[in-house]
């Protein structure tokens, strides 16, 4: 069935998960929905300040616009729209416009009848943006913890946290997510190769079917783990780098407050030594 006419197909109403019949329907490619117009009106309004915040900075130099969260000593308090007031709105709009995202895959996956997967895959990212902005800050007692808003200044933060602490590659959890992340690139770079080499042949030879695929990895290295398997295997790897991230931020500050490399220590001090 071609794209358009299966589009004709399950373009139905209904699957919503509220309003009913309210904004189900489409507009050109995109499924509009209650969660779509959320989503756009989140966004509109924190985009709306953050161009507002760099109306009022210094520059508009794109790398350099940044919109910092409050001082320190407005503890978990609103403080005033220049002193992180729009930092504090614009995570606001943030959350809003990436959870109504979130809900809106939800309700196209149902209208496909297709599972939850991939809002509950998004579901890890904003997890870990919800564990920099809102987690650990409160656990901190300070929204001045967050990361500021701006492409330079957001790298400045990572940089000066991760020497808070000494040694960020000490921390244990940051080494079980960036392990997951090499293994995600890994994975999916043995992927991608096995299926153009199996299903894109040279004009005139035959397209390979999953035995083929099998037993490649069969010689080489014994086992296979399938077509549908290969697939769950990817979908652990990334939703691990992300959860082993925001595992590693929240416990740099609230459950360990010195250098990262002093944690090991608890090897040096284990009783068999002595
Ligand atoms: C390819 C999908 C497309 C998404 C893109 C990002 C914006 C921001 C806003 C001008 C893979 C769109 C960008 C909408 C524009 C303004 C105000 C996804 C793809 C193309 N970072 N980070 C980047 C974000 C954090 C870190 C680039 C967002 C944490 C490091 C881009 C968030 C930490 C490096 C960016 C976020 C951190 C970057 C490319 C949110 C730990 C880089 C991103 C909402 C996670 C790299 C100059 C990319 C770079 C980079 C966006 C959070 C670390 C600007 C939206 C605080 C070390 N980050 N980041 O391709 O070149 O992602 O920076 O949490 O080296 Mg970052
Ligand atoms: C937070 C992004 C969420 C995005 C969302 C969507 C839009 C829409 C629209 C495109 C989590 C946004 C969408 C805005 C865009 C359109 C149309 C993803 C998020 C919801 N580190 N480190 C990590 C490595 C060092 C430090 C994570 C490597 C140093 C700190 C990852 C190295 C020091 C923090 C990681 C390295 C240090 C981290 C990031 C190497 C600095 C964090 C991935 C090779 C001196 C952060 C939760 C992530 C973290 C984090 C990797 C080095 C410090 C595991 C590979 C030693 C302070 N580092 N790091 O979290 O855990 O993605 O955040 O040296 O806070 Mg690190
Ligand atoms: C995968 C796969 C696979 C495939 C695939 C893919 C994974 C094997 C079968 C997919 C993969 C790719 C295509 C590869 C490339 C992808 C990446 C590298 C990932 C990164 C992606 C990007 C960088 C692209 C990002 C683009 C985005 C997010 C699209 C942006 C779109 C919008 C902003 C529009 C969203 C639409 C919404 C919210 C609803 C619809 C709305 C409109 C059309 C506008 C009109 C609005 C209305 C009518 C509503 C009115 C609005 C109101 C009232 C709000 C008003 C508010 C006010 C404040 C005024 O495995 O299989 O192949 O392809």
């Amino acid at each position: 069935m071609s794209m358009l006419s299966f589009e004709r197909k399950y373009r139905v109403r209904g699957g919503t998960l509220v309003g009913g019949d309210l904004f189900d329907f489409w507009v050109g490619p995109f499924y509009v929905g209650f969660f779509g117009v959320l989503t756009l009106f989140f966004t509109f309004i924190g985009t709306g300040l953050i161009v507002y915040g760099a109306a009022l900075g210094p520059t508009w130099n794109i790398w350099q616009i940044n919109i910092a969260p409050p001082d320190l000593s407005y503890g978990l308090g609103m403080a005033p729209l220049t002193e992180g007031g729009l930092w504090q709105l614009i995570t606001i709009c943030a959350i809003g416009a990436f959870v109504s995202w979130a809900l809106r895959q939800a309700e196209i996956a149902r209208k496909l009848g297709m599972g939850y997967h991939i809002p509950v895959a998004f579901g890890f990212a904003i997890f870990a943006y919800i564990s920099l902005v809102v987690i650990r800050p409160m656990l901190l007692g300070a929204w001045g913890h967050g990361f500021p808003y701006g492409i330079l200044s957001h790298l400045d933060w990572v940089s000066n946290v991760g020497y808070q602490y000494l040694h960020f590659h000490y921390n244990p959890a940051h080494m079980i997510a960036v392990s997951f992340f090499f293994a995600t690139v890994f994975a999916l770079s043995l992927h991608g190769s096995l299926i153009l080499s199996a299903t894109n042949p040279k004009a005139g030879e035959r397209v390979k079917t999953p035995e083929y695929e099998d037993t490649f990895f069969r010689d080489t290295i014994g086992y296979s783990i399938g077509t549908l398997g290969i697939h769950r295997l990817g979908l652990f790897l990334a939703l691990n780098a992300g959860f082993w991230s925001a595992v590693c931020i929240i416990l740099s500050g609230p459950f360990w407050t010195r250098g990262w490399p002093e944690w090991w220590n608890w090897w040096l001090d284990l009783p068999i030594w002595s």
